[in-house]
Order: structure tokens, then sequence, then C-alpha cells
């Protein structure tokens, strides 16, 4: 019933690529979006971004409703993504990636961010963001860009994180 995505977890280059702007939100892409959409929420988690289910176009989901929880579903779709305002004032939170399964770490970003887009319907549209949803907003920006929230830290911290997700792996654990 349920067709989803597979997540791709790190290594992997698709990860570190940067994803091409689309042309106009079709019906392929409002069909890969409602993909996302579930695959999100089945993982589950409150974003996610092309590169993160092997796709290269400039596309993300979000949702920071917990459906599970009785919430109703409060989905964002946003093609083509751009940071338009950030704030001086900078935000540290704890993140986590679906791309590197149970690591999570502080990250610094700008506290507020507007973000310029098309949405589900193709039309423009703009978002301005605080707290969890402007970290997240930021963190799938990122994505599309090839950047994870693990290049933000130490190598050190770096390393353990990515030597971690490989015993994990090793361990059948994900
Ligand atoms: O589920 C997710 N939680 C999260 C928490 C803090 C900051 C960003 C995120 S996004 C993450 C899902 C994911 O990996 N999106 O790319
Ligand atoms: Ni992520």
């Amino acid at each position: 019933m349920s067709d989803l995505y597979d997540i791709i977890i790190t290594p992997d280059p698709v990860l570190k690529q940067e994803a091409q702007p689309i042309n106009k939100v079709d019906a392929a892409v409002q069909k890969q979006m409602d993909k996302m959409l579930e695959t999100m929420y089945e993982a589950p988690g409150i974003g996610l971004a092309a590169n993160q289910v092997g796709l290269l176009n400039r596309v993300l989901v979000m949702d920071l409703a917990h459906k599970d929880d009785g919430e109703k579903p409060n989905p964002i779709f946003m093609a083509n993504p751009q940071i338009i305002y950030e704030s001086e004032e900078m935000s540290v939170m704890q993140e986590g990636c679906l791309s590197i399964p149970r690591q999570y770490a502080d990250v610094e970003r700008p506290a507020i961010v507007r973000v310029k887009y098309l949405d589900y319907n193709g039309k423009d549209a703009e978002l301005e963001a605080e707290g969890l949803l402007s970290h997240c907003v930021q963190h799938e920006i990122d994505h599309l860009n090839g950047v994870l929230f693990i290049d933000y830290l130490s190598s050190l911290k770096r390393n353990m994180i990515l030597r971690k997700v490989e015993k994990l792996k090793k361990q059948n654990i994900i």
C-alpha cells in the first residue's frame, strides 16, 4: 500500500552533492513530495531532503507535528528554497539526522530565518521560522547543498560520530 523511499545513510556521495533547482512543480514533483512526506513520517523525522532519498533536485518536506500523538499533520513542502533573511542572533539546538542515525549534537545557527520557495502548488511562498522549525529548515537546505550537521562539528567529534554509525551498520542495527 504505502510506497516509501529508502533513506540513505552516511557515508554516501549523494549526501555530499549539490541538488539542482527544479523548473516547475509538476505532477512528478508533487508525487515525490507526497512520497518523501510518507517516508519522513514513517522514519519518523521532522524533515527530509531529496538527497536523503537519492534524488538530486531541490525539494524538501517538513512537519513538526507528531501525528502519532494525535496532533493534526501540518506538512510544509518546499521546492527551490532560498534563505532571504537570517538574524544576527544565533541559536544552539541539539540536532539529529535520519542519514546519521542515533547521533545527536549541538549545532549553532541563525535564530530566525526567512525562506522563499515554491509550495506544493508551484506558487511563490515565504516562511519565517524560529526555534526548532528554523533549525530544521536550515538543516534541510544544507542537505540540498551537500552539507550535513556533523560538518559544523570539530573533526574529532565528526569522526567519532561517523565511527559510531559504521559500528551500528556492522552490527546490522541500521
Ligand atoms: O528528524 C529530524 N530532527 C531534527 C532535529 C533537529 C534539527 C533538525 C532535524 S531534521 C531531522 C530529520 C532529518 O535528517 N532531516 O534531514
Ligand atoms: Ni538530516
